[in-house]
């Protein structure tokens, strides 16, 4: 049961699709306080758990600290990071009493969770402009599950973005994209897209390409096509400030950008130097910027990203006056302690600094707002513009996009990959632990940067990431650092290809599990609480995940880990895997273990009477048989999967054609449509 209550004259956020009466009062079990600022508190008992919060720093349980949603660019996340790149308002309280809460706002909403005192939630609101949607359910499930119905079904890829993808802050030339491609090839590991950065840009201007570098742009194009390789270009938000610039030049002309105080144009410092931002939350300059993705589209074009979205400002002119002015004044006498310290603070200020988001306003459809007061919506709608702008100009066909900013209602447009993460082991558990609590928000489509973007990594930790992420939906290698990270320039090549090759084997798993959650409203990655509710030990499982129906996985996240303990909640069939036709299984029963994992396997585990359907890899998913499959499975008894699989490309998605029945026992298994046998090791 869903309750809704309104305080004041909320900005309208487009986070969810179903419309709820409103009720007069205030919501069943929070404490509603109006000051300066509404609050909502609630006092948690010390079992009580709180699920959540999509993107954000620290553990799947998020009890223990305050996350504030204020969507930043923030390349280093450390675990004090109160705010990373998006806005996800959603928690679940899971205790004696178990219900959601969900902030409809624009504004900025802070959760502290137990930090202040650790058996209170203090949920701050900075504009008394809200709706609240409480949401109570007969479990952690069903509310989640309620919760997704009211914001909608999540955005489905295409099937190919279920391949591995690789990318690199550093490619430029025509060469260097061939070159990456006949590498992967070369050492025969699937790949199925390369993301060409800014530099294939001219001049850092979106919808422009760099004559020099890539003057043949579409010819490359079709030439990956024809290898199964989909190029994915990135576009940035802020839009130079350039005569003879096209997108500037009809900007300026069609009064498209965000206005300062006096109605000029704001400018501030991004990437390629003074910029402007479109106003998205205009739905026709939202529209206008959607056209512009049109130029890519034509030149074959069938996957974006959207960086910088949140928006990120490198500096104004205020903030830099305000810096220069104090150098000027410290700069003929001698620092001490506490003028040098002013000065460093002066300049770590300049790039996304609050003040700057008081510094213009958009025209809402008639409604002129200060961005300060909507600016978690201004990712969303940047990603909206391009979803939409994908559905008008290529109807029916599922492109990929990703976006780096977001708030919950953009996951019906797009997927998100988690930022700028760093080569470290605590990131890769970081990624773990987003994974479910994004799913709760409605991202689905979502992964984190293989290896890490930051710092440079190592054959060890990439391999332990790699073996996480073969469950990830959004499978992408990236990075900024100056170690190459593709899988092919590490010693242990062949363990590399062993796990893509596991993770293309995977596909008509990952896929059919992602799709019939998306469909259902249901979450493809869970913490294990949500399947065993009643178990006291699951509850307490922080680094273990559910994937889909068959399976739970429990990743090796340490330096040196050669091994962990595992917590099963029943019997399961573990399987540890070298390659795809070489591994082990063995049942286990529930309760705790130690499994001893070698760098060159990966494990997993299949509930009893389960099965993961499996394909035979390809260089790339186009070259993959679908219509073939083995099965692997814990079956001790008659048992049914529905195995969901289509076109791959068409937005045609319900389609009861595109459900197959497979029938197992012991012994055999049949599916019509679908050759199915048992694997044979
Ligand atoms: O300020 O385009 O998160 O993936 O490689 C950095 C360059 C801008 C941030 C993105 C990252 C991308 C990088 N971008």
């Amino acid at each position: 049961m869903i309750t809704r209550f309104q305080y004041g004259h909320p900005i309208r956020t487009d986070s969810i699709i179903k419309h709820i009466p409103i009720e007069e009062g205030y919501p069943k079990h929070l404490v509603y306080e109006d000051g300066e600022k509404i609050t909502f508190t609630y006092e948690m008992k010390p079992q009580d758990m709180v699920y959540g919060l999509g993107e954000n720093m620290r553990g799947i349980n998020k009890r223990g600290f305050t996350y504030i949603s204020r969507c930043v660019d923030n390349a280093i996340h450390t675990e004090d990071c109160h705010s990373l790149y998006a806005a996800h308002n959603f928690i679940i309280i899971y205790g004696i009493e178990t219900f959601g809460v969900f902030i409809d706002t624009a504004g900025i909403v802070s959760y502290d969770i137990g930090e202040t005192d650790i058996d209170q939630i203090i949920i701050t609101c900075d504009d008394k402009d809200l709706n609240i949607y409480m949401i109570e359910g007969k479990s952690l499930k069903d509310v989640a599950k309620q919760f997704r119905q009211l914001i909608g079904r999540s955005y489905i890829p295409p099937k190919w973005a279920f391949g591995y993808q690789q990318s690199r802050w550093k490619y430029k030339t025509e060469n260097d994209f061939r070159e990456i491609v006949r590498q992967y090839k070369e050492h025969a590991i699937p790949l199925d897209a390369v993301y060409l950065d800014i530099d294939y840009m001219d001049n850092y201007q979106s919808f422009t390409i760099h004559k020099d570098n890539l003057p043949h742009f579409e010819e490359l194009i079709q030439e990956m096509k024809n290898q199964g390789i989909h190029m994915v270009p990135i576009i940035d938000a802020g839009i130079k400030v350039q005569d003879g610039y096209h997108v500037y030049e009809n900007g300026v002309k069609e009064n498209r950008f965000c206005k300062d105080k006096d109605g000029h144009f704001f400018r501030c410092g991004v990437w390629p130097g003074y910029c402007h931002f479109v106003d998205v939350l205009n739905t026709q300059h939202r529209n206008w910027f959607g056209d512009q993705y049109k130029f890519l589209l034509d030149k074959g074009i069938d996957g974006i990203w959207n960086d910088m979205n949140e928006p990120s400002i490198f500096y104004t002119d205020e903030r830099l006056k305000e810096a220069y002015e104090l150098v000027d004044k410290l700069k003929n006498s001698e620092l001490n302690l506490n003028t040098y310290f002013q000065m460093c603070d002066e300049f770590s200020k300049l790039s996304n600094n609050p003040k700057d988001y008081k510094l213009f306003y958009h025209d809402i459809d008639g409604q002129k707002v200060r961005h300060d007061k909507v600016h978690n919506l201004y990712g969303y709608f940047l990603t909206r513009a391009a979803g939409e702008a994908f559905e008008r100009f290529r109807p029916h066909k599922r492109l990929l996009l990703l976006s780096r900013g977001s708030m919950i209602g953009m996951h019906r447009y797009s997927g998100i990959w988690t930022g700028d993460n760093l080569a470290w082991w605590s990131h890769l558990k970081l990624c773990i632990q987003q994974m479910p609590n994004l799913n709760l928000c409605g991202f689905l489509y979502a992964g984190g940067d293989l290896g890490g973007f930051g710092n440079n990594t190592n054959e060890e930790l990439m391999t332990r990431w790699v073996q996480f992420a073969i469950f990830t939906p959004l499978m992408r290698n990236h990075s900024q650092s100056e170690r190459a990270q593709e899988l092919y320039t590490f010693k242990n090549t062949n363990t590399f290809k062993n796990m893509i090759e596991i993770r293309y084997a995977f596909i008509p798993y990952l896929y059919s599990e992602f799709v019939k959650a998306a469909i259902h409203n249901d979450c493809y990655f869970r913490a294990l609480s949500f399947d065993y509710e009643n178990d006291p030990q699951a509850r307490l499982i922080e680094d273990q995940l559910m994937v889909g129906e068959s399976i739970m996985i429990a990743p090796i996240y340490e330096q040196n880990g050669r091994g962990r303990y595992v917590y099963l909640p029943e019997n399961m069939k573990l399987i540890k895997m070298r390659s795809f036709n070489d591994y082990d299984e063995i049942i286990l029963p529930k309760g705790h273990h130690y499994i001893q994992v070698n760098l060159n396997e990966m494990i997993f585990f299949i509930k009893e009477n389960h099965i993961v359907p499996l394909a035979k890899p390809a260089l790339t998913t186009k070259d993959m048989d679908f219509n073939h499959l083995e099965i692997i499975g814990y079956v001790k008894e008659n048992t049914q999967y529905i195995l969901y699989d289509d076109d791959g490309y068409t937005t045609n998605i319900d389609n009861k054609e595109y459900s197959y029945t497979i029938y197992v026992n012991q012994y055999s298994c049949y599916c019509q449509n679908k050759h199915i046998t048992y694997k044979k090791k």
